[in-house]
């Protein structure tokens, strides 16, 4: 069983797209085990964002995300990483094929409303940076027979 973040981007937010883009991750049959929202400190979205300090989007980038309310999640399920980052589709709105979240409702490359985990290492990291233990719960959805 694999974890991962997601996060529901600024962009998601002032969009009101959260219980929308929370319900494919949802109806995908991922289990919810850590969900808040969170207003991003410069440090904490320089650390999410690490791996791409240098980079000409860098600045506007960590604008982006501290520009207003996150939703941070964390998700759970067999394959979870690979399974959402399928969901959110590729990062440029324009290549992301239709029926992905990107591909249904971004056409931008930054402002592409969702971040996924891309390894499992990774969102084991991502996962500590936005979350503490005490607020993931782990539990047994009654129907894991028939989803899982
Ligand atoms: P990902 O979110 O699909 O994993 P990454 O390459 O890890 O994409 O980039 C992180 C985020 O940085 C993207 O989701 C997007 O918001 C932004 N980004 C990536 N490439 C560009 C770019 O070329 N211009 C502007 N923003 C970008
Ligand atoms: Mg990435």
């Amino acid at each position: 069983m694999q974890r991962t973040l997601i996060l529901l981007k600024p962009d998601s937010v002032q969009r009101r797209l959260v219980g929308t883009l929370i319900h494919r991750f949802e109806q995908k049959g991922l289990r919810l085990v850590g969900m808040k929202l969170v207003q991003a400190s410069r440090e904490l979205a320089e650390q999410h964002y690490a791996v791409h300090k240098g980079k000409p989007f860098y600045e506007s980038l960590l604008s982006f995300l501290t520009s207003g309310p996150t939703v941070a999640l964390v998700w759970e399920g067999r394959e979870a990483v690979a399974v959402a980052r399928g969901l959110m589709g590729a990062t440029d709105g324009t290549k992301a094929p239709p029926a992905t979240i990107r591909g249904d409702f971004a056409l931008s490359v930054q402002n592409n409303l969702v971040h996924g985990s891309d390894s499992v290492e990774n969102a084991t990291t991502e996962i500590n940076l936005w979350f503490s233990a005490a607020e993931l719960v782990s539990w047994q959805p009654a129907d894991a027979n028939w989803v899982g």
